[in-house]
């Protein structure tokens, strides 16, 4: 009733962002994203009648467990069992480098929980277990480019792989600005914006053009197609939230230098493209052979510490 599992984190290209179910974390558009090798989650996970409570900790620090507890029922519920868990969880994402680690944390915890409790999932069902906990976990299942198709329901909900092997050199350079907690969780932001936003209905349906678009650059490995698409597509989430109500931001003020620093690359002729998620930290999406010039151009205003590359990863799997 011991098993330890390691997942990946992933960015996605084409985001998540608004539910349409709160509690089952149904979203409101399909999303794309890319699983990376260099950040990682190694979760152990035991179920035993010797435990009194389900416990928890973090690269070895106990942590309050209201949200890990409520994921655990819903294993034991279909395992059937009624033990409480042990989740030892060691995070190898920075955990200051705004690379989500809710979602290599609970596919870790999905995968291991469920071998730990006697289930045996397909990779569907994975997918659907580790949506409950966190909603872009569901794509860390698998590695390369995913592709969560948004469903209508539980049992529709999931991701799917849509290439596990990503056979060009495309590559991540995370651009590390702020070691803050964010101002604002996602699960707050995105339903302030689904509420309020005017422009939310423009997102979703652009989202699926934009997830039509960024397949047929993949396939045809055309990577200016698929900056292009994720970076515009990054910034239409960020003009959401700057037209919710109340409106709010992820940016700080070097989020801004480090934009504007790709975009003076891609004048001077450096194929590279920036994606934000939920805080301030920006990512450059770029070509393995650029990587030198990118990190340049970034060192003038950036320190080498801040700068942390990563490529495409695999996806979820157990490691003992
Ligand atoms: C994404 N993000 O697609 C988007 C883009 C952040 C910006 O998924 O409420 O932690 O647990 O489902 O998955 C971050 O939100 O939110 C996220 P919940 P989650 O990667």
């Amino acid at each position: 009733m011991k098993k330890t599992a390691r997942a990946h984190t992933n960015i996605a290209l084409v985001k998540y962002w608004g539910k349409k179910d709160q509690d089952l974390i149904i979203p409101m558009n399909s999303s794309l994203s890319l699983t990376l090798d260099h950040f990682y989650t190694d979760t152990t996970v035991e179920f035993s009648d010797r435990f009194s409570a389900d416990t928890f900790t973090l690269n070895g620090q106990a942590k309050a467990n209201d949200q890990v507890s409520a994921f655990l029922d819903l294993v034991r519920q279909k395992a059937g069992i009624n033990t409480y868990a042990k989740v030892e969880s060691i995070n190898h994402v920075p955990t200051q480098a705004g690379l989500a680690s809710s979602a290599s944390a609970y596919a870790a915890l999905a995968l291991a929980a469920s071998a730990a409790s006697g289930l045996t999932l397909t990779k569907p069902e994975l997918s659907r277990l580790a949506r409950r906990g966190s909603g872009s976990a569901c794509r860390s299942i698998y590695g390369g480019f995913v592709e969560w198709q948004m469903g209508h329901d539980d049992l529709t909900s999931y991701a799917k792989p849509f290439q596990e092997e990503v056979d060009w050199d495309i590559c991540m350079l995370a651009i590390v600005l702020n070691a803050k907690q964010k101002k604002i969780s996602s699960r707050g932001g995105m339903q302030t914006v689904v509420k309020t936003s005017p422009y939310y209905p423009a997102w979703v349906k652009t989202c699926q053009a934009d997830i039509k678009a960024i397949k047929e650059a993949i396939l045809a490995k055309d990577f200016v197609k698929l900056g292009t698409i994720a970076e515009e597509n990054a910034m239409k989430m960020h003009a959401l939230n700057l037209s919710a109500s109340p409106h709010f931001n992820y940016f700080e003020p070097e989020t801004l230098v480090a934009m504007q620093l790709v975009e003076e690359l891609r004048q001077a002729g450096v194929a590279c493209y920036y994606t934000l998620d939920a805080g301030p930290n920006v990512k450059v999406l770029c070509l393995k052979k650029d990587v030198t010039i990118i990190k340049q151009k970034l060192a003038t205003v950036f320190e080498p510490d801040q700068l942390l590359l990563a490529t495409p990863g695999p996806g979820a799997h157990l490691l003992a």
